[in-house]
């Protein structure tokens, strides 16, 4: 049987789909969660580990990005401050299963090739370095002097340092991630591409735009206490779980909740918080009080039409609707954005968002009555080709109502990894502005590049075509995460040399260069030991608040070294040791890192001190703090206009976007439920509208394969279920990582570059 991507016939005979959930968390969350963990780590190890999470004394939950409460705030941190699906992320880093080289002795590069995400990742962590030498079949051990000379010596090699790409996933420290930008551009190259191309890099791009700052501009409190929260593109039930109970107790205190999105996710339905008695047993809270089932990409056109509805309104009641105070004070461009939406297209709305002109009118005067409104938004909104324009309504429809800067209001993007924006204002990315380079030039009287990097599509790009030579990441697993399967493999096949340094075993370790290193290194949970003593690390949550994390339990070999060790050794490697940075400093302590970050960093000042108090400090935030929108080209708020654009999907075709199950981190598969939608034991589905399936003439538990069609041609994968779900019309879903060969890699969303992989168009073929 010919497939296009290995998977160990987990789903045959046995995946069983059920009805969806209509709620989200109480009891079983509760329970799997303990479950997973003890099958992972034993009964005293999940004791432990667990009591630790998310308390100030232990370490930052390595699954999302959602703050923990702040006392600041006045709020306090519950003895349990984690939820389900932050206990199995922590199981997975923490399990008690080994990969050291009797495995890799036992199982060949090619066989790992075949075997699925979740096989490789449920073989448990890494335990020390190993090379795969050119021409052979095994990784063996290798100790880590000749692990990072080999390195150094690739690196060397290149004829321009902008032939090799250091890739960053979001759980690398903001110590390590500092470190490894300073490396990276001592080394001669602005090459940084990052996850975050793939995630939040298009509310970057338009919020820069838009309010001047690339990050959202709420704080949790702020949530806790808006009127409004409308819940966009994202699904926090999975998640964000603790999100839930931030919109629960906001709805407490008389909050509504609009949710968008094209599938009924149960945990914008109905939320049953397991940390109170009433969560556990009852039927738990209503969430969402009106529920918009829009098509995907229609976000856009929605916006629009509430943005006209606003501005129709006021001109018929002049200063009823419209904020004009801050319109006129603090924004610019207003007229040309009123001007083009006085008129509005109803068809055409109507065509993109398939919802119905009252209840887009039921939003706008939510939107028109709400005194304090926060938008939020994930990977809904930005993997689309129209990405930026969509996001920039949004924040032109909170512009209107002047909520930014005060209190209960504002925008929220939802970032994904726990630590994906500090490692952005640590200098993580392919064009970090002017002023951070130039400082960082004047601190280690280094030459810094200026030519702008790779990011990630531009990185396969470049592989490719032979101009990326040596391919280096600092976590994450870029052969799975990344769109076009097949064109990414074949380009990190490409590669001199592929270097990752990690925790667990993951696919791109089986889709290697001509020579191949894994570098095992320490998780966010383990004790980091270095020549000053005990270290400990700092992170930034979505909501710019930065504090410490230390690990706490016994790293799970000895043989592992800290991201900071390995980055700082491999400097001395590459570099000597006359080099202007102290990299022996860094390695021995990491107080001498945070003291550079304090000079180069902006609002990092007195950084040691700060994120020594018991909450860390929060970064400032002009549009936050002080209605100020110094980042724009105007020093105001900036009203984009944009036209109404949508993706258009040819007769017999369907939209498909991909997404996560409940039962996964990113290519991480911690199992195969994904409950809240009722599927079991499998993931190879395909969710299909009934009435679509009824017009293709497909009948439900239909074996097929998914092609997408571009002008490069079509792409397949095999071999998936199809599941009647009350999906959109028109929309499908599938699980990201197995669908992601049906992305084109120049499907991309303008400006950010981002994958647009929650809108490609396939077509349904029955199996052969
Ligand atoms: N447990 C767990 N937690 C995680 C992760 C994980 O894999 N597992 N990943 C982390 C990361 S890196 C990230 S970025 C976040 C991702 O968090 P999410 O963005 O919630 O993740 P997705 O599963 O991609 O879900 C996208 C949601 O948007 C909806 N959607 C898709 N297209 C559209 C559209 O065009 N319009 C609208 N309005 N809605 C749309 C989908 O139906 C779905 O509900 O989660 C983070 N947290
Ligand atoms: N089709 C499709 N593709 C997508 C998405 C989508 O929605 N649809 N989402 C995109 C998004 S939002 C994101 S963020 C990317 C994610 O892309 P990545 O960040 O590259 O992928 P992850 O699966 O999060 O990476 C998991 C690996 O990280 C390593 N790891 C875990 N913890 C640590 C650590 O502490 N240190 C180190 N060094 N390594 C560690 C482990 O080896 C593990 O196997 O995927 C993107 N790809
Ligand atoms: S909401 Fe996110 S950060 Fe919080 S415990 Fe759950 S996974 Fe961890
Ligand atoms: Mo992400």
């Amino acid at each position: 049987m010919a497939r296009n991507a290995p998977h160990d016939d987990i789903d045959e005979g046995r995946l069983e789909v059920g009805k969806p959930k209509e709620w989200a968390a109480g009891l079983p969350g509760v329970a799997v969660s303990l479950r997973r963990s003890w099958e992972q780590m034993g009964a005293g190890r999940t004791v432990r580990t667990l009591r630790l999470l998310n308390q100030r004394d232990g370490y930052d939950c390595p699954g999302c990005a959602w703050p923990e409460p702040r006392e600041a705030d006045g709020e306090h941190r519950k003895l349990a401050e984690f939820c389900e699906n932050g206990a199995k992320a922590v199981a997975e880093e923490a399990t008690t299963r080994r990969v050291g080289p009797e495995f890799f002795a036992r199982h060949s590069v090619a066989e790992l090739a075949e075997r699925s995400d979740y096989w490789l990742g449920q073989q448990g962590r890494l335990t020390h370095p190993m090379v795969l030498r050119e021409g052979a079949t095994h990784y063996e051990p290798v100790s880590w002097d000749e692990a990072l000379r080999l390195t150094a010596d690739a690196l060397r090699g290149l004829s321009d340092p902008n032939q090799a790409i250091f890739y960053t996933s979001g759980r690398t420290s903001n110590e390590a991630a500092f470190a490894y930008q300073l490396l990276v551009r001592s080394f001669g190259t602005n090459n940084l591409p990052d996850c975050s191309n793939m995630c939040h890099e298009s509310s970057g791009a338009a919020l820069t735009e838009s309010t001047g700052i690339g990050k959202g501009t709420v704080s949790l409190a702020d949530v806790h206490h808006a009127d409004l929260i409308v819940v966009i593109g994202q699904n926090p039930g999975t998640n964000h779980p603790r999100m839930l109970s931030a919109l629960e107790r906001a709805k407490a205190g008389g909050a509504r909740v609009v949710a968008v999105n094209p599938l009924p996710e149960a945990g914008l339905m109905r939320f049953k918080n397991p940390q109170n008695v009433r969560g556990v047993l009852g039927k738990g809270s209503p969430l969402a009080d009106e529920f918009c089932q829009i098509r995907l990409g229609g976000d856009l056109a929605l916006f629009q039409a509430i943005g006209h509805l606003l501005l129709t309104w006021d001109d018929a009641a002049p200063g009823t609707v419209l904020d004009h105070d801050f319109i006129g004070s603090s924004t610019h461009d207003f007229a040309d954005y009123a001007k083009q939406l006085r008129e509005l297209d109803w068809a055409e709305v109507e065509q993109a968002t398939g919802v119905s002109r009252e209840q887009i009118a039921r939003i706008a005067s939510m939107i028109a009555s709400s005194e304090r409104t926060v938008y939020c938004w994930a990977m809904g909104l930005t993997q689309h080709r129209h990405a930026v324009p969509t996001i920039r309504e949004v924040a032109n429809v909170a512009l209107l109502r002047g909520m930014i800067g005060k209190p209960g209001a504002g925008l929220c993007p939802v970032r994904g990894h726990s630590n994906v924006q500090g490692d952005r204002t640590m200098g993580i990315w392919e064009k970090m502005p002017e002023e951070f380079l130039a400082a960082l030039e004047a601190e280690f009287g280094i030459d810094v590049p200026r030519e702008h990097g790779w990011d990630v599509v531009d990185s396969i790009r470049a592989m490719r075509e032979g101009r990326g030579r040596v391919f280096f990441a600092l976590g994450g697993n870029f052969a799975s995460a990344t769109p076009d399967t097949a064109a990414t493999e074949r380009a990190l096949r490409s590669c001199e040399l592929t270097v990752h340094v990690s925790t667990k075993l993951n696919r791109s370790h089986a889709v290697t260069g001509r020579t191949a290193l894994i570098l095992p290194t320490l998780g966010r949970t383990e004790r980091d030991v270095q020549a000053s003593g005990e270290q400990f690390v700092t992170v930034e949550d979505s909501m710019s608040a930065v504090h410490a994390s230390r690990g706490r339990i016994a790293p799970a070999s000895e043989h592992l070294l800290s991201e900071v060790a390995i980055l700082c050794r491999l400097a001395r490697e590459l570099f000597g040791e006359a080099h202007p940075v102290p990299w022996r400093e860094f390695e021995a302590g990491y107080d001498a890192i945070r003291d550079r970050i304090a000079r180069v960093v902006p609002g990092c000042e007195d950084y040691n001190a700060r994120v020594r108090e018991p909450d860390g400090f929060v970064l400032p935030n002009p549009p936050r703090d002080a209605r100020e929108f110094t980042g724009t080209l105007t020093g105001k708020a900036m009203f984009s206009v944009n036209d109404l654009e949508y993706p258009r999907v040819p007769e017999g075709r369907l939209l498909l976007q991909t997404l996560r199950s409940h039962d996964q981190y990113n290519t991480t598969i911690y199992g195969l439920s994904d409950r809240y939608r009722g599927v079991e034991d499998g993931r190879r589905v395909v969710f299909v509208n009934p009435a679509d399936l009824a017009a293709l003439g497909v009948a439900d538990g239909t074996l097929v394969d998914l092609v997408s069609e571009a002008d490069d041609g079509d792409r397949r994968a095999e071999r998936f279920r199809v599941v009647s779900y009350p999906t959109a019309p028109g929309c499908a879903a599938a699980y990201f990582p197995e669908a992601n060969a049906l992305v084109p890699l120049d499907a991309v969303a303008r400006t950010s570059n981002t994958p647009a992989s929650k809108a490609i168009v396939v077509r349904l073929e029955p199996t052969a």
